[in-house]
């Protein structure tokens, strides 16, 4: 084991003796485990994570957005029912702070390990898609009145596709490690849609479309699915909790909620925007946000799939580029197949876009507040 959670966990506030505590998930940036506790003589869990902090360079402000967050969502949530599985919920260090700094300085944070519930990286039914859309929508309604001022960016220009774009034509120009010569293909594919990185941004600028309180990191596998109900009951994952657009949200719901391959699958055959689970995405998003959405928002949902989509591809693209330094890597190529999936991934949402749009306009108005 990596880290001595024993150690770890001493300096949070949790009653009972520690047992064991294992690695969790699937996500490519910070480390995650599940630490289990014997509390009189009963088994509980939590999650334990450290931050990382070369992505995340303020754990600490980064941790107060997790908190003012997490506070609010549960006032709307109190009397509810169920309300202590709706929301993660911070566990204090033992000298009453949000996070714990150990001495090679990382950055570790606790929740309540949420029970009878799981995470799919690949989502199997409509139901589901609808269910973890909804809790989306859910999130980004509920955050639409948070008090206290605008939240910290965890990471400034993080859904700036133009900055994305030119980040990986620095990593061209630099070529650190020879590999332009191998992906001449997938940078001709990037470059071909340029003009498209900017679009929701200007629409921005010109006032269409509003700044709102996004998660910024939709991946279907952090929203918590209640194991007996299917509910979608838990957004996690705020790290990137933030003022953003509308469509970072939805359009990175689209990326991992439609495709029925996993974001490294080498057979990109294998690769497709199913309809039927756009359209449960887009009914479960509406259903859970409620109308609050304007006409120029809905307009956009099936180009944010698009854009986020290739956003995430030339992400991928420029890690390869510049040496597999960001997201975690597990084989050889592994960010060169992540990004082979994405731009597949675009092609058919570009194939099926009018279709997309259409299905917009007729079901948003089933949702109008
Ligand atoms: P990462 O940044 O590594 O993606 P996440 O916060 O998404 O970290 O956690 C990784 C996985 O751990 C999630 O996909 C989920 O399955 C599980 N998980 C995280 N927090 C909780 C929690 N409080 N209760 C239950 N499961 C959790
Ligand atoms: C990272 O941590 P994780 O795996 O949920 C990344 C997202 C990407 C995603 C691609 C802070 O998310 O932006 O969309 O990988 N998070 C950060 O799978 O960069
Ligand atoms: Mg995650």
């Amino acid at each position: 084991m990596k880290h001595n959670l024993r150690e770890v966990c001493s300096h949070f506030t949790i009653y009972g003796d520690f047992i064991i505590g294992v690695p969790f998930g699937t996500g490519h940036i910070n480390d995650t485990y599940q630490v289990a506790f014997d509390q009189g003589g009963t088994v509980v869990h939590y999650t334990v994570q450290r931050i990382n902090h070369n992505v995340f360079k303020n754990p600490p402000a980064l941790m107060e957005n997790v908190e003012r967050v997490t506070a609010h969502l549960t006032s709307k949530n109190l009397g509810k029912g169920g309300g202590s599985r709706k929301t993660l919920r911070v566990i204090h260090t033992t000298d009453g702070k949000n996070c714990y700094q150990d001495p090679d300085g990382n950055f570790w944070r606790c929740y309540v390990f949420v029970e009878n519930c799981r995470t799919y990286d690949i989502l199997e039914t409509e139901k589901q898609a609808f269910e973890a859309a909804r809790a989306f929508g859910k999130f980004q309604g509920e955050l639409v009145d948070i008090p206290g001022g605008r939240l910290n960016e965890t990471i400034p220009d993080f859904h700036n596709t133009p900055k994305r774009l030119a980040n990986l034509e620095e990593s061209i120009k630099l070529d650190k490690f020879d590999r332009v010569k191998n992906v001449q293909k997938e940078i001709d594919f990037v470059m071909s849609r340029r003009d498209d990185c900017g679009i929701l941004l200007d629409l921005h600028n010109q006032g269409l479309i509003p700044e709102r309180i996004t998660h910024n990191d939709t991946k279907l596998n952090n929203v918590l699915i209640d194991d007996f109900t299917g509910e979608g009951i838990c957004v996690i994952d705020l790290d990137t909790v933030m003022p953003g657009l509308a469509h970072y949200d939805f359009g990175d719901m689209i990326r991992t909620g439609t495709s029925p391959a996993l974001e490294d699958e080498p057979d990109l055959s294998k690769v497709t925007m199913r309809f039927n689970m756009f359209e449960a995405l887009l009914r479960g998003y509406l259903a859970g946000g409620n109308g609050f959405l304007n006409e120029v928002e809905l307009e956009y949902l099936p180009f944010a799939g698009k854009l986020i989509t290739m956003e995430i591809g030339i992400r991928f693209l420029t890690d390869y580029l510049d040496g597999d330094i960001y997201f975690k890597t597990h084989r050889n190529n592994h960010n060169i197949d992540r990004c082979h999936t994405q731009f597949k991934l675009v092609e058919s949402i570009e194939e099926q876009m009018d279709a997309m749009k259409m299905k917009v306009k007729e079901t948003a108005k089933e949702y109008k507040a």
